[in-house]
């Protein structure tokens, strides 16, 4: 049976790139009535320092956005990640079952502890371990990503495989990455060849589910671009990563391709496009954030809702830890 687990780390307020590249989708799988899971992973979060006033807040702030995007939690199950105890657990036991060789080629450890990787987190190298765990404690058959995370369901897939070849057991499954979309990798506004991301000191790089439609429409007025007008091919974009971004965005936002969006815009100036771009985005975007700044007002309402989804969470992962327990070969007596 399909079981789809995915992720978010309260580790800032949600951007468009995690909205087209993970929120959006998240909602269509739960909408195609799949049995979904979904996690805020605050253990995740705090692998780089987090002011705790504020990790509490972008929690709740992130549930809001889930909810406002169309994640219904009696249909979906919507948890923080450290209410349900399996995840920590699990994690412990892959860190003994991933070999230091694979976690050092992690691209995402490498890019985040750039040349200083001395004094970075020891949690930020295992991050991918508990990734792994997070996704197999439920055991997880499809994960919906952006691009960036590739690698590390790559990973969990080598994780399960050794488990399941180290105990003799036929434990875990091989989980697929579904990363599809007009936007699995939304590019920053600033730079056309870094990813969007919430930790970009810049905000002008991004666009936060909580802008509202004047800044929306300002970050992408003065969005990065070259001075030519958008080519009749899409082709014609290859070696213009800021214009193609935009490209992008427009056709994640509108549900087109991008050969639909070129074929609608050739020729056209980014003086026409970027005003339609900011308007579209506002259409989108704007509903989602007063939804979410209604669900705000009700700090205690989100709360209960989260730990809600994570006694559901439990009554699915605590029986499959009880097996990786029994499988390991660890006394359970009490
Ligand atoms: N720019 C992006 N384009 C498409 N998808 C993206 N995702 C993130 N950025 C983009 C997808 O969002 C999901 C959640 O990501 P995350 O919060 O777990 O961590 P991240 O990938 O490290 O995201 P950020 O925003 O860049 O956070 P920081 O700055 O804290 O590292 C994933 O499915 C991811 O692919």
């Amino acid at each position: 049976p399909t079981r789809i687990f995915s992720g978010i780390q309260p580790s800032g307020g949600l951007t468009l790139g995690n909205y087209l590249g993970a929120l959006k989708r998240f909602v269509q799988k739960q909408d195609e009535g799949i049995e979904t899971v979904y996690c805020l992973v605050d253990m995740h979060a705090i692998t780089v320092w987090q002011d705790p006033a504020k990790l509490r807040q972008q929690t709740r702030e992130a549930a809001a956005g889930f909810i406002a995007a169309g994640i219904d939690p009696a249909r979906s199950i919507l948890f923080n990640q450290s209410q349900v105890t399996a995840h920590v657990e699990l994690a412990w036991i892959f860190n003994t079952v991933a070999r230091m060789g694979w976690m050092s080629r992690m691209t995402q450890f490498k890019d985040k502890a750039g040349k200083n990787s001395e004094n970075v987190s020891l949690g930020l190298f295992a991050y991918p371990a508990l990734m792994a765990a997070d996704i197999l404690a439920y055991k997880a058959t499809h994960v919906p990503v952006g691009e960036d995370q590739k690698q590390h369901i790559e990973l969990t897939r080598d994780i399960a495989l050794k488990f399941n070849n180290d105990y003799g057991v036929n434990f875990f499954p091989i989980t697929e990455p579904v990363i599809e979309g007009a936007a699995t990798r939304v590019m920053s506004l600033r730079d056309g060849t870094k990813k969007m991301s919430k930790s970009d000191p810049s905000d002008q790089s991004r666009i936060n589910l909580t802008d509202d439609a004047d800044t929306i429409g300002k970050k992408i007025r003065k969005a990065k671009t070259d001075a030519e007008p958008l080519p009749d091919h899409l082709d014609g974009l290859k070696d213009r990563p800021d214009a193609r971004n935009l490209v992008n965005i427009y056709a994640a936002l509108a549900d087109m391709s991008a050969d639909a969006v070129i074929a609608e815009y050739a020729g056209a100036q980014f003086g026409t496009f970027k005003p339609a771009l900011a308007d579209l985005a506002v259409a989108k975007l704007e509903p989602i954030t007063s939804e979410m700044n209604r669900l705000m007002q009700d700090p205690a309402e989100i709360d209960r809702i989260l730990g809600e989804g994570a006694d559901r969470a439990d009554a699915i992962a605590r029986p499959v830890m009880d097996e990786v327990y029994d499988i390991v070969g660890m006394i359970r007596s009490r």
